[in-house]
């Protein structure tokens, strides 16, 4: 048993290391994304081996002990199975080895780039080397997100778009109830909340579209809550920011000053919101701007 289970997988790791895991989602379009993909490759390369010796071994019991087999004979139970010290020592070390060396893997890899991703709230434990870090502000409400670019005078749009081989900081945020920005093939998936700034970190690497879905149930619409991002050149992107940073002028007069959380509109259901400075429920409008119904 022992030789066959040791060469299947070599094998099949082999196999999967060079033909499968590739293309395992969420891809290779940003930095966390192929992180994901080599997280899941390793646990897929660990779990592989323990998946052939149970098969192994079901095969050997299937073809060994089957009782039509000429000459066969009981397989041995009672006290001759019990107490092989080897056997006992090997399990409890093996797993003991592999659990807590995934726990260490996991750990290392949830602090570093590769879990910046995943959302690290408005303090973030892994912060880019980079110095030429794009901020995006995320902004989710039933039943939309929409994206601020501060870089850009603060424009609000509902399209997303980023350039290629640039560090992203995505700062993710609500109006309302609590919603989940998870830019799939960005391997970014971070809790958009009310009044709070949870940064999320990739860095782009391929140019073309991705999903970008809100992955919290967030009321009767939630499932009509996607859209779809781009990736562009640099040149591409600078010319998109420019010409809808000049295009929204008039529309960005009319929002508040870009702020890394808002407080809804408390007066009336209409659609506005305010920087967190400033108190909803003031019937003065401080900030300065003036909405659009007024
Ligand atoms: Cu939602």
């Amino acid at each position: 048993m022992i030789p066959v289970w040791v060469g299947l997988s070599v094998a099949l790791d082999l196999v999967y290391a060079y033909v499968l895991g590739p293309h395992v989602p969420p891809g290779a379009m940003s930095s966390t994304a192929g992180d994901q993909q080599f997280d899941f490759n390793v646990l897929f390369l660990i779990a592989l081996p323990v998946i052939l010796a149970i098969w192994v071994y079901m095969a050997y019991a299937l073809v060994m002990w089957r009782s039509t087999r000429p000459g066969a004979t009981e397989p041995e139970g009672g006290v001759q199975a019990r107490g092989h010290l080897g056997i006992q020592v090997g399990w409890i070390v093996t797993t003991t080895v592999i659990v807590l060396g995934l726990f260490a893997f996991g750990t290392a890899e949830l602090i570093g780039p590769a879990g910046a991703g995943g959302g690290e709230g408005p303090d973030p434990v892994w912060t880019p080397t980079s110095h030429d870090v794009l901020p995006v502000q995320v902004i989710g409400q039933q039943w939309a997100f929409t994206y601020r670019y501060p870089t850009f005078g603060g424009f609000e749009t509902r399209d997303l778009v980023l350039p290629v081989d640039t560090t992203i900081a995505f700062h993710v945020t609500s109006l309302d109830v609590i919603h989940s920005f998870w830019a799939y093939q960005l391997g970014v998936k971070a809790d958009a909340n009310p009044s709070e700034d949870n940064v999320a970190y990739t860095t782009t690497e391929q140019l073309g579209s991705f999903t970008v879905r809100c992955a919290e149930l967030c009321g009767l619409w939630h499932g009509a809550m996607y859209d779809f991002g781009k990736i562009l050149t640099k040149d591409q992107f600078m010319v998109w920011a420019q010409t809808t940073e000049r295009q929204n002028a008039g529309n960005t007069k009319n929002l508040p000053p870009f702020s890394y959380t808002y407080v809804p509109d408390a007066n009336g259901a209409d659609g506005g919101y305010y920087p967190d400075n400033v108190d909803p429920y003031s019937n003065v409008e401080t900030y300065g701007a003036t909405h659009p119904a007024s």
